[in-house]
């Protein structure tokens, strides 16, 4: 039965009739101040794309071409972004990516939580009239096949399936901890507990939700509805949704190994929610090593992006004898450098980097402007920076720390603002 349902045809009558939301409008404060200005989902990512590429292009490459993002905080470049990028879509094949702003639809409050932020949609998506709802989070960076996911929610008979992930116990406090039982049913559910129930025979493991759910359309909306009238409800997924489904329904958890798409043999799947700013300079240079877990040059499931058109990367062997150099790194459209040296490190799209400078272990964000002996390690550049003549960062954490900000894992972080240039350009 099982074998029979997952056969391309049937995945891509389920792909069909779903409509994918994606959670776009949440702070992202954990990220410090490159979410000042911008919402997580709208950060950028390795090397050229933004965060928000990765769960619309698994939406694209699994065939799921019914799209909403759902915004709320800081949405200008997020909406920027959708608009130039993923605009392509065909109506007259009732494609679409459409932009679901808060605009007090139902109530006179912005979004309160996740489920809410679904919730004051709900007109709208009943309008679109799918069999499926597709909920993901807009700031994960993985590659997934969500029509295995619907065609295992299908298969199990279930009201709402949970994605889930194995990770180490130490990170119950940032996710959603489960406990499954015959067939992966979710028999228990916590949100974000200071120490989670470990799986069975993996000690110092466990199950994780990604944040990501299937859902029966019909069902979401009962659910959201008897939700929005509940008084103590925080309406959120995770706190209220889930834990009250899971004794009343068929709640089931569907293991992201199972459709992660284009793992290298012995790598673990690659998810990762770059929540913190340790996390994300981590996940950037994981871009930048040898054989990534995440391969961006895989052409079977292409990441898409928008970006502006720009000339190829230039390295120049300038007039004192240096020559222009990059090692180990990945540098994006746009950018010279110029009798300087780059190791280990991304650089996004029209960055300068002048005469005997060294970057090294840092993530530059477009646009930087990087001046003579300059010397930055680990450090995370936020868009626009200037960085003066002879600056270093990255050397001494102590000094670093006054006038910018240190992550725990001493990886420095930078913006125009703590630079005084608070001018955009
Ligand atoms: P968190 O990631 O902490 O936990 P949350 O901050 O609620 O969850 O954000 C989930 C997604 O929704 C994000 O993409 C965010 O941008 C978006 N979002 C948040 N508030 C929003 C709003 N008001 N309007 C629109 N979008 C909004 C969740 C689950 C956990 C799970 C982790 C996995 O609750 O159970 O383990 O994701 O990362
Ligand atoms: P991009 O599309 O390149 O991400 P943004 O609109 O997000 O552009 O802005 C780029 C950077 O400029 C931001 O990361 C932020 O640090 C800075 N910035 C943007 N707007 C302002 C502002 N009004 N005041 C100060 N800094 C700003």
């Amino acid at each position: 039965m099982v074998q029979e349902m997952r056969s391309p045809r049937f995945i891509s009558a389920l792909t069909k009739n779903t409509v994918a939301l994606v959670l776009a409008g949440g702070r992202g404060s954990r990220l410090h101040n490159l979410t000042d200005w911008n919402a997580k989902p709208a950060v950028q990512f390795g090397g050229k794309f933004r965060i928000i590429d990765f769960p619309l292009s698994n939406c694209m490459n699994s065939g799921i071409r019914r799209i909403g993002v759902v915004t709320q905080y800081k949405a200008h470049t997020l909406i920027e972004h959708i608009q130039k990028g993923w605009g392509f879509l065909r109506g007259e094949f009732n494609e679409f990516v459409s932009l679901l702003p808060a605009q007090q639809r139902i109530q006179e409050e912005w979004y309160r939580g996740t489920a809410d932020a679904v919730f004051q949609n709900i007109d709208i998506l009943r309008g679109y009239n799918p069999e499926y709802i597709v909920i993901l989070a807009g700031d994960h960076v993985y590659k997934m096949d969500y029509g295995e996911m619907l065609a295992y929610h299908v298969s199990s008979d279930a009201d709402m399936t949970v994605g889930c992930v194995e990770v180490p116990a130490g990170q119950s406090a940032s996710f959603g901890v489960m406990t499954v039982g015959d067939k992966d049913r979710i028999v228990k559910f916590t949100e974000k507990p200071p120490v989670g129930d470990e799986i069975p025979g993996k000690p110092g493991r466990i199950l994780a939700s990604m944040g990501i759910y299937v859902f029966n359309a019909k069902f979401m909306y009962e659910q959201l509805i008897r939700d929005a009238d509940t008084k103590k409800s925080s309406h959120d997924f995770g706190h209220d949704i889930i834990p009250y489904l899971i004794d009343r329904y068929r709640v089931y958890a569907h293991r992201f190994e199972k459709s992660c798409v284009g793992n290298q043999d012995g790598v673990d799947s690659y998810w990762r929610d770059v929540g913190t700013i340790d996390a994300y300079w981590e996940a950037n240079m994981e871009m930048v090593s040898v054989t990534p877990a995440l391969d961006l040059y895989d052409k079977s499931w292409p990441i898409w992006t928008y970006q502006e058109q720009l000339p190829p990367a230039k390295f120049v062997f300038n007039d004192d004898d240096r020559r222009g150099v990059a090692i180990d790194s990945m540098v994006s459209g746009g950018c010279i450098i110029s009798g300087a040296r780059v190791q280990h490190s991304l650089l996004f799209s029209d960055i300068r980097v002048g005469s005997r400078s060294e970057v090294s272990d840092s993530v530059i964000l477009s646009g930087a402007r990087i001046g003579e002996d300059v010397k930055l390690h680990r450090v995370v550049l936020d868009n626009n920076c200037v960085i003066p003549d002879g600056m270093k960062i990255g050397l001494n954490p102590e000094e670093d720390a006054q006038r910018f900000h240190v992550s725990p894992g001493g990886v420095t972080l930078v913006t125009p603002d703590m630079l005084g240039q608070s001018i955009h350009h």
